[in-house]
């Protein structure tokens, strides 16, 4: 090659090494979790991801199939580690070097997988939590730091800690006279030192949606980005949403701290679809349309003109969720638990919609439901639906959510065919004594869909999902014992 030829082929990569760093900026990016009993083919996701001009992931683990399926896919990383190791790491140098090499280096330099971020912990300082990660969690960070120095990675991988908003607090409404929570204001100071001196960012969840559940007087329209009509005037700063303010907090919490540049990640930000009286696809599409829109253009929060480089919650349900915090939980996704997208999205300026996931296979067009002959009286009844909805989902039937006017023959029916397709349509899992039967009339009544499972292969199920493989046949012994026990009694 002569030189002309050589300098030539450096401009370009050059050209589109920094072409690719400034998309990215300004690109939106999701979670993508794996609390599901059935999960799609990590390739299958990939490619919704890229179909969908989707070019960052968060990941709440390093699950090595999702990371190989992410192999040369262009797609930035952020792998999480969960808040469960974080004492393994924060008490052993040794376990963090090992993470690192095992879960980090080989993905990088082996697989081209290109990894930006490790999470560490996933919300450790929530306050439900009452402080178990509270001592734990900085000494993990600093190991998982030295860790990728070693590594010689540090450029590369910056570590984080998404944190949820309730860190922080303002005295007024009004974002200037934030601070981090009391009882770990030292500790936040001390990481946010720790995270500038790295060049790492400040990761945040904002849930404009959890400030409307748990206060029935929040102001609806404050939770969106469509304009509210008493505005908050914070010395000239004027705000008319509750992500710009909550974000802005943070800012002057960190700026009456001392510390002025450090850079924000929105971590998580979305708003589910069912489980709630506020939870609807309508809702949904307002707020991360409205999300969308506001960001797009780069002009920022009035605290941090700029790009907000934000990852959206989250990509596909998850009916495995824990629904302590509420029914809503299993109903963040962009998509449906089968790839389908929920509603019109438009994530950048040349696309008109989301698009689903292709060549899904569903179980058959079968359903579990309450046999015509039953009556709802029948004493097995009771059990037989809490039976159901504690191994199985529930969480759409409920006041003003997406199955909420069925009657009770409905619920039931509900119920057991939850239960029939998280356990693939066996058809022991369909015998509630008495009271079941197998159709394949679609029991479907306007928007409450009764679901029909997809087909997932074992071959590529993960320990997580062998181990809930495990759970439901478990469940299932424990079915066949309860309809011997139901038939004696
Ligand atoms: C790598 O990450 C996985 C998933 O979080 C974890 O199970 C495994 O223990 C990690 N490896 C090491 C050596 O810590
Ligand atoms: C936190 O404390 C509350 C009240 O004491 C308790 O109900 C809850 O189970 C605790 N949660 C955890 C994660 O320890
Ligand atoms: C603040 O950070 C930005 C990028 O994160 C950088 O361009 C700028 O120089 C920094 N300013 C100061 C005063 O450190
Ligand atoms: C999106 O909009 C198109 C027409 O604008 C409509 O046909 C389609 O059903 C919509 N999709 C969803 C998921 O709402
Ligand atoms: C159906 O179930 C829901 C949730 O358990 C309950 O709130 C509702 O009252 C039930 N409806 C009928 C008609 O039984
Ligand atoms: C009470 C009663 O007759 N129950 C029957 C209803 O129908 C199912 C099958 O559809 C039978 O298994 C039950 O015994």
């Amino acid at each position: 090659m002569d030189i002309l030829a050589k300098n030539f082929v450096a401009f370009v990569t050059i050209l589109v090494i920094l072409l690719s760093i400034m998309s990215s900026v300004g690109c939106i990016g999701a979670n993508w979790g794996t609390q599901a009993t059935h999960l799609l083919p990590p390739q299958m996701v990939v490619k919704m991801l890229r179909d969908n001009g989707i070019q960052k992931v968060k990941l709440f683990d390093a699950d090595g199939r999702i990371l190989n399926a992410l192999s040369g896919s262009g797609i930035e990383v952020m792998v999480g580690i969960p808040n469960d190791m974080l004492s393994g790491l924060a008490n052993s140098v040794d376990a963090a070097e090992q993470w690192v090499v095992s879960n980090i280096s080989t993905f990088i330099s082996t697989l081209n997988v290109d990894i930006r971020y490790v999470a560490v912990g996933n919300e450790p300082f929530l306050s439900t939590y009452n402080g178990t990660y509270i001592g734990t969690t900085f000494p993990a960070l600093q190991n998982i730091q030295a860790a990728l120095i070693k590594a010689g990675l540090a450029n590369r991988v910056k570590v984080t800690i998404p944190l949820n908003a309730d860190v922080y607090q303002s005295a007024t409404s009004s974002p200037s006279t934030g601070d981090f929570r009391p009882n770990i204001h030292d500790l936040m100071v001390q990481i946010c030192q720790f995270l500038n001196d790295n060049g790492a960012p400040f990761t945040i969840n904002i849930y404009p949606f959890i400030s409307l559940y748990n206060d029935p007087n929040f102001p609806i329209d404050y939770a969106f980005f469509d304009g509210y009509s008493s505005p908050i005037n914070d010395n000239g700063r004027i705000y008319d949403n509750v992500f710009d303010a909550n974000h802005d907090t943070l800012v002057w919490a960190l700026q009456n701290n001392g510390i002025t540049n450090l850079s924000i990640i929105v971590g998580e930000i979305g708003w589910p679809t069912d489980g709630d009286r506020n939870a609807n696809p309508l809702n949904a599409q307002r707020f991360n349309q409205g999300f969308m829109r506001h960001i797009s253009g780069g002009k920022g929060t009035p605290m941090r003109p700029g790009p907000v480089d934000a990852y959206l919650f989250s990509l596909i349900d998850e009916d495995a969720k824990s629904i302590q915090p509420g029914n809503f939980e299993r109903h963040w996704g962009l998509f449906n638990y089968d790839g389908t997208p929920k509603y019109n999205l438009s994530l950048n300026s040349n696309s008109a919609g989301l698009i689903g996931a292709s060549n899904v296979q569903h179980l058959s067009r079968r359903w579990c439901i309450m046999s015509p002959n039953a009556s709802v009286d029948d004493a097995q009844v009771g059990p037989s639906v809490s039976y159901a909805c504690s191994h199985a989902d529930c969480s759409s039937l409920g006041y003003e959510t997406s199955c909420g006017n069925l009657d009770g023959k409905g619920n039931i029916s509900y119920a057991f065919n939850s239960y029939y397709q998280e356990n693939n349509q066996l058809p022991i899992a369909c015998q509630f004594p008495g009271l079941s039967v197998v159709t394949t009339t679609d029991p479907s009544q306007g928007d409450c869909k009764f679901k029909i499972m997809i087909r997932t292969s074992p071959l590529i199920g993960s320990g997580h999902k062998s181990n809930t493989w495990f759970i439901q046949h478990v469940n299932l012994m424990i079915l066949v014992l309860f309809i011997l026990l139901g038939t004696t009694l």
